[in-house]
């Protein structure tokens, strides 16, 4: 057995050791941007070919050494980062993106690339990837893939999963997979590409993948729509889905967010005065929309006000007002997350009880929600109380009642793993159980994510 200089000798063979870090030059990789989730690691090691990550894992799994992935840092859920002493790999060296495929409309890309970077590579060949959300700067592709991400366009292209046509991976055995041929139909046994989206770390190490892109039509309008009433917006949201073919996003906003974000960046709404509810919507079309939105948007009922942008400048600063409740929120305090999804009618049922639950156990705190009406996704924000003291159980517990999930969009992660058993059967534990004993068979892959100890040994 190695000691521990000598382990981090035999990763400097591999990736040179400029690129094993510890001590101060590790510690940015050692807590999420929120500040929730903070750890120590054996060290953070920057691998820049898949051959590269395939022998960093060999190493880790000779010595029992457990991995924390970790693409951008970004995710929401404490899976990124090592808070049990782990080893992390850092795919931040592995950017490269090939030329657009403009046939088969797809691009293949290293899993460290950031969102925005693929976006714009798209962009360059006149076409659109089909995901987007207010962390694209700095999430990467690989990232985005373990964590299934959703974000603002999921009701017109689908979730991340619905981009992935192949990947490379490495395996907790150090096996690389690689099933990067682009080929849409090909019903030849099990989809391994669909295995790791979703999977968080937990199966192995997203290298590179091959997405879909999407056509990019040349107009876009966007509407902020005030409204009287959650109920309101969910019914909006309905019309507008079905009369509004380029409709792209449709997002909901309350008056203490949207205040919170004008406060604390001095983005402003483009209204006089504030309203309970908002909606920011997007449709894109070959054909200017603009009226087509307009006609739609007059005839909803209950409408307070309407401010509509079509140009890049006026769309982008109402997009602000969304994008930057993450940032905004976090500047109040170190919130507590819980991102759920609920059945579109039981959306504005949910509101009033989650409110006043959250008050009833915590009157110190301040809850902030906003999110993805389309997808039936609400981010459900808490800042100001002490500690969990019942928090995550009774709105889990309220989210189950309704039929919903206890993460639509961010994952499990190390904080949502005890509640795991909450959502999935124990028949469905089993095979998830058994898929990653084949795949990770001495359990070095992300060992904390997922499987709380309980509901990896069956217990739970
Ligand atoms: P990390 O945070 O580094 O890791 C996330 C998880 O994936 C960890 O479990 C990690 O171990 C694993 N992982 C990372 N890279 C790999 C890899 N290559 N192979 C295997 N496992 C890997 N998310 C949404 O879904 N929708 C949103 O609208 C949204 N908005 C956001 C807005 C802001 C401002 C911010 C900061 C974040 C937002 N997020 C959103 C959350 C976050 O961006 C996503 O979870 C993203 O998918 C994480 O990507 P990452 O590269 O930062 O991954
Ligand atoms: C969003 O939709 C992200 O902006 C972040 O998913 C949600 O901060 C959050 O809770
Ligand atoms: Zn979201």
């Amino acid at each position: 057995m190695m000691t521990q200089p000598e382990v981090l000798d035999a990763f400097a063979r591999v990736v040179g050791a400029q690129n094993v870090l510890t001590g101060d030059l590790a510690s940015s990789y050692e807590v999420d941007w929120t500040g929730r989730y903070c750890g120590t690691s054996t060290a953070v090691i920057r691998p820049a070919t898949t051959a590269e990550v395939a022998a960093v894992v060999t190493i880790c799994r000779e010595h029992s050494l457990p991995i924390v992935p970790q693409g951008g840092n970004t995710g929401m859920v404490g899976g990124g980062v090592p808070l049990h002493g782990e080893v992390v790999l850092s795919l931040q060296r592995m950017t490269s993106i090939d030329e657009v495929d403009p046939v088969a409309m797809q691009v293949s890309a290293q899993a460290g690339v950031t969102i925005e970077s693929l976006q714009l590579a798209a962009e360059a060949a006149g076409l659109r990837y089909g995901v987007d959300f207010g962390g694209r700067g700095t999430a990467t592709l690989g990232g985005t893939i373990a964590t299934n991400a959703g974000g603002l366009n999921v009701l017109r292209h689908g979730m991340t999963r619905d981009q992935v046509v192949g990947i490379e991976a490495v395996l907790g055995t150090g096996d690389i997979v690689r099933s990067m041929s682009g080929l849409i139909k090909d019903n030849t046994g099990y989809h391994l590409p669909s295995l790791f989206v979703g999977s968080e770390g937990t199966l192995g190490i997203v290298t590179g993948a091959r997405m879909r892109l999407v056509a990019s039509p040349s107009h876009r309008v966007a509407a902020l729509i005030a409204l009287p009433s959650i109920d309101a917006a969910v019914h909006a949201t309905a019309t507008l889905r079905t009369h509004l073919e380029g409709l792209e996003a449709a997002e909901l906003m309350l008056d203490d967010g949207v205040q919170l974000v004008s406060r604390e960046f001095g983005v402003l709404s483009p209204f006089a005065r504030t309203y309970p509810v908002y909606l920011l919507v997007e449709v894109a079309a070959s054909n200017d929309p603009l009226d087509e939105v307009g006609n739609v948007v007059e005839s909803l009922p209950e409408v307070l006000d309407v401010a509509v942008a079509a140009d890049g400048h006026r769309r982008a600063a109402l997009w602000r007002l969304r994008d930057d409740h993450t940032t905004a929120i976090n500047r109040v305090g170190v919130p507590q997350k819980f991102d759920v999804t609920v059945p579109h009618i039981a959306l504005a049922g949910f509101v009033t009880k989650v409110r006043s639950q959250i008050t009833a156990l915590h009157p110190e705190a301040t809850t902030w929600i906003f999110g993805h009406v389309g997808d039936g996704n609400l981010h459900v924000n808490v800042t100001g109380a002490q500690g969990d003291r019942g928090l995550s159980d009774t709105i889990y517990g309220l989210v189950i009642d309704l039929g919903g999930s206890i993460s639509a969009e961010h994952g499990i992660g190390t904080s949502k793993a005890k509640y795991l058993a909450m959502q999935k059967s124990s028949e469905e534990l089993t095979v998830m159980r058994a898929l990653k004993q084949v795949l990770d068979p001495d359990n070095i892959m992300n060992p904390h994510v997922l499987f709380s100890r309980e509901v990896q040994s069956g217990t739970a």
